[in-house]
């Protein structure tokens, strides 16, 4: 037989048999040659690969041998990004714990890389799933509790009542889980955040520095989305109590018509208790998604809380409302509401007739501008606003902000988008968070991060799934324990990691992967 014919099944398999037995890719450190570090991102072992697989790691691996030809030592691993919740749909649809799923369809997709031919080292192999990765997951995550960086709260989070779980802004898809579909309501758990927002600055300042396209960088920054504005404390009529809202606009202070409060924010909870039908209409605002794009979609509706604040300049009362559109998480969850320049407060304005004031006008004749039609949202020159008439937009917001600061009702602030990392999931299939409840003296609740002796805590395996719950949440031979200080008895977190948790850090643990005894080498 000649070799004119490429014949893919033999030549293939004798390659892939060379590549093995000489353990062609497997990588050593070697501080004589240049490092060249190929990591794609790994996939999630939803039973076969597809073509986007093929695709991606197939671009990965010819930049990987392209190194290798250059004389480069590459380390180009592979993994499986093993936790999720589809492993626990198909494991009530059909009846098989989601290790199982998981590790069968691990088998199958490795083998079909193999058959793919990438030059892969394969001794580096991990799988989130394995204790010996999360091990490590839980012992970074204890530190962070110690630094005060992981930390419980309770927070209005989008609930999916079908699949049982929180569910990230990203993964509300028109009101809607992304993955069952569901309505998604919004309810109020303790659960377990990353203080991320302590690094928005430090975060905001290393784009710069990036290698990447501007594009991109500017998606980050908008991320992060940095913004100055002044904190104004409108006094509570009949109260010694006041009001906080954040505004980047207090150039337009002057132009105030009413106030509008989130439906978690306790002046409507304390208005609802003495009316039903706010306490009616604040449930139906639970309904309803927390995603800012979905409220920025939806009908902007409100009713009056019966209370009214105190003007800081003018000392008129303002009306102030309870409104849909305002969020609980930004700012103080309190807006001052400026109809005649904020899109928003001008359609909710024309809805309950509330009057539209006009306090900022173009700077030149070139831009358009009828209140009766639309806000005037663009910075311009100051008008009917006392004192403050004929200013720019910065002079204006320093008069103001200084104003104020000098009376004590108010202060300047910068504020960011960037929230804390919301890390637990009420789902099964992922890695526990290793935290003992207890408690103290008196009977205080203590989160007690559980002892590097005792890391891991295993995720039992071999469970049963009774309906769409988890089943460690009804296992006490799991979350029975004791206190690691006074040996009483103690619970244990039953809340599992995002699987974010465990992607955001395989690319470190590539590089020891065999290491029991440090994180890195
Ligand atoms: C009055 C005002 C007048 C505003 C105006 C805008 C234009 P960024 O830049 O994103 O920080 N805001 C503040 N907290 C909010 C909340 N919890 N939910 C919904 N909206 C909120 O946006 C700051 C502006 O977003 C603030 O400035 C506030 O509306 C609104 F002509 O205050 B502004």
């Amino acid at each position: 037989m000649t070799d004119e014919q490429y014949n893919p099944a033999l030549v293939e398999a004798q390659a892939r048999a060379w590549w093995r037995d000489h353990q062609s890719f497997r990588v050593e450190e070697d501080p004589e040659r240049e490092k060249f570090y190929c990591l794609c991102m790994f996939p999630y072992p939803s039973g076969r690969l597809h073509m986007g697989h093929v695709r991606n790691y197939t671009i990965g691996d010819v930049i990987a041998r392209y190194q290798r030809m250059l004389g480069k030592n590459v380390l180009q691993p592979m993994g499986w990004d093993a936790f999720g919740l589809p492993a626990e749909g198909a494991a009530i649809k059909h009846g098989m714990p989601p290790a199982r799923w998981t590790r069968e369809n691990i088998g199958y997709m490795r083998e079909q890389l193999e058959q793919l031919g990438f030059g892969y080292d394969w001794s580096r192999e991990l799988a989130t799933c394995d204790p010996d990765y999360y091990r490590w997951e839980q012992w970074m995550f204890t530190r962070l509790m110690e630094k005060g960086i992981a930390y419980k709260k309770k927070a209005v989070v989008n609930w999916d009542p079908v699949d049982q779980t929180v569910l990230a802004n990203e993964q509300v898809i028109d009101g809607r889980g992304w993955r069952s579909g569901a309505l998604i309501e919004r309810r109020e758990i303790p659960q377990w955040f990353l203080r991320i927002t302590d690094y928005a600055e430090e975060l905001l300042g290393n784009i710069d520095s990036l290698d990447w396209p501007e594009s991109v960088k500017i998606m980050q920054r908008n991320w992060i989305g940095r913004s100055e504005g002044v904190e104004v404390d409108f006094t509570i009529e009949g109260s010694d109590d006041s009001l906080s809202i954040y505004t980047t606009r207090p150039d337009t202070l002057m132009g105030v018509s009413y106030m509008a409060v989130a439906a978690e924010h306790p002046l409507a909870v304390q208005a609802a208790e003495r009316s039903p039908e706010l306490a009616a209409f604040l449930r139906e605002c639970q309904q309803s998604a927390v995603s800012e794009a979905a409220m920025e979609a939806m009908e902007k509706r409100g009713m009056p809380l019966g209370i009214n604040v105190i003007h800081p300049l003018t000392g008129e009362p303002v009306p102030v409302w309870v409104a849909n559109f305002v969020l609980m998480t930004y700012g103080t969850g309190a807006v001052m509401s400026v109809p005649g320049h904020d899109q928003r407060d001008w359609e909710f304005a024309r809805r309950y007739d509330l009057p539209v004031p006009q306090v900022i006008a173009p700077a030149d004749d070139s831009q358009p501008c009828d209140i009766g039609q639309a806000a005037f949202v663009e910075h311009g020159v100051l008008v009917d606003s006392g004192a403050y008439t004929g200013m720019t937009f910065t002079e204006a917001f320093d008069a103001i902000a200084t104003a104020l600061e000098t009376e004590g009702k108010g202060r300047r602030k910068v504020n960011y988008r960037l929230r804390d990392w919301l890390v637990s999931r009420q789902r099964y299939w992922g890695a526990p968070i290793p935290v003992i409840n207890s408690t103290r003296g008196n009977g205080e609740p203590v989160q007690l991060p559980v002892p590097d002796r005792d890391l891991p805590v295993i995720l039992p395996e071999d469970v049963a799934f009774q309906d769409t719950g988890s089943p460690i949440k009804s296992m006490p031979s799991f979350y029975e324990t004791v206190d690691p200080v006074t040996g009483d008895k103690a619970t244990r977190e039953t809340d599992t990691f995002d699987t974010f948790m465990e992607s955001s850090w395989y690319y470190s643990r590539f590089a020891c992967p065999g290491n029991d005894e440090a994180m890195v080498d």
